[in-house]
């Protein structure tokens, strides 16, 4: 159930999430955990609130460091390449030197844990596009030290990749990486039900979408948002929620991030029974919402398998661009599955959609060779298109 707070500390909460600026949400943060309610109920909040804390903190300094223009350490790391994929999991499990391997990035291998203190990128290529790995420090409860940064790492990234080590138990190192993500609005796992909440609107606070919320009705939720000065707002609920997942959803924003799990040091000769149990696990995931590959960085063992799983997972197509004069790119354009020819004109440039005329296609989505489509038209993986504009 929500948290039963104090008035005073519920208008902090209140300041926290009407807050526009970083400065004026850390400082009503400070101001709720400083007059926030010890007890149980508030607990989950409280935990939450100087988690936060810890993360905005973090932006800010970055943020700092960035005006200043002058060096030193970058925590988040420019985009580069067909998707920016972090690599992240417990101290010592092989992320720096799978990267190296993959990558060539000069990035430190050693024999003892949190070796890693800042994102280091490499590109790792496959086919004819690139992905950039990103090695991030370790993220354990013992390195609360690096949680936030690598948290703010996870969030700027499309995707994950989590290493685990096959010296130890891997499930239980997964599970751990899975419930700090969680605790920090990041999701690896399809959540059993989501929340989205739109301010404002005509109707005061409306219900929306196919979910149930399991320990409540409308009018609780009117209730707690009311808490929040909100009085008018859309809520969409998918799945099954509960108030405390409406709550946090006011407070937060909660993302779901595709990702890998990498068991590595298969090399290793207690690999196999360390392996099963996060086999099973994987297997058990009815929504094949987690995928798992065993590899060793030090063999080499499966480490061509890496570029295509990424692909596949993150559901890429590439497409490539043919001028009138018949020359088409090297280097392909790369989508989502799904994309069509509106997709990739608004890629190439804006106007494009203004003036489009027609695209003549050819490759798997083309019925016949220079096929003539409209922008509706669902593309595939190696299509040429040549798009035809009155401009
Ligand atoms: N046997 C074996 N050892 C490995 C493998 N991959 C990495 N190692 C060793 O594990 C140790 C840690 O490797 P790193 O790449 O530094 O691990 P990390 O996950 O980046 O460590 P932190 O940055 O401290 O979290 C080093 O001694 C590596 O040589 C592997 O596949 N098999
Ligand atoms: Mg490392």
């Amino acid at each position: 159930m929500p948290a039963n707070l104090t008035p005073e500390a519920q208008a902090k909460l209140a300041k926290y999430s009407e807050a526009k600026t970083l400065e004026e949400k850390i400082r009503a943060l400070e101001e709720f955990l400083s007059v926030a309610p010890k007890h149980k109920g508030a607990e989950n909040l409280l935990l939450w609130a100087k988690k936060r804390l810890a993360e905005l903190r973090e932006e800010l300094e970055e943020r700092r460091r960035k005006k200043t223009g002058g060096g030193g350490p970058r925590i988040f790391v420019e985009k580069e390449g067909a998707a920016q994929v972090a690599v992240i999991g417990p101290p010592n499990t092989g992320k720096s030197l799978l990267v190296q391997r993959l990558t060539g990035a000069r990035t430190r291998v050693a024999d003892y844990p949190f070796s890693t203190t800042l994102p280091v990128p490499g590109m790792l290529p496959f086919k004819d596009i690139y992905f950039q790995l990103v090695d991030a420090p370790p993220l354990s409860r013992d390195a609360g030290l690096y949680i936030p940064r690598v948290t703010g790492i996870v969030r700027n990234a499309d995707a994950v990749i989590i290493v685990v080590s096959l010296e130890d138990d891997a499930l239980s190192q997964y599970l751990e990486i899975k419930q700090i993500l969680s605790e920090h609005g990041i999701f690896i796992e399809k959540p059993r039900g989501t929340v989205r909440i739109e301010k404002g609107g005509e109707h005061g606070v409306q219900v929306l979408g196919t979910g149930k919320i399991i320990d409540g009705t409308v009018k609780d939720v009117e209730k707690l948002l009311a808490g929040y000065r909100i009085y008018r707002a859309k809520v969409y609920i998918e799945g099954e929620v509960s108030l405390d997942d409406i709550e946090m959803a006011v407070l937060r924003s909660s993302v779901y991030k595709p990702a890998i799990i990498l068991a590595n040091k298969a090399d290793l000769p207690q690999a196999a029974s360390n392996y099963r149990p996060l086999y099973e696990y994987v297997k058990r995931n009815r929504d094949k919402s987690i995928w798992l590959l065993p590899v060793s960085a030090k063999t080499g063992y499966n480490l061509d398998k890496i570029g295509e799983i990424l692909f596949k997972r993150l559901d890429l197509i590439r497409v490539y661009t043919k001028r009138p004069n018949g020359e088409v790119s090297k280097t392909p354009v790369v989508l989502r599955r799904g994309a069509t020819v509106r997709d990739l004109a608004e890629h190439i440039h804006s106007d494009l959609i203004e003036y489009f005329e027609y695209a003549k296609v050819w490759g798997p989505s083309a019925k016949y060779p220079g096929e003539r489509v409209g922008l509706d038209h669902v593309l595939s993986d190696g299509d040429i298109v040549e798009i035809k504009s009155r401009k």
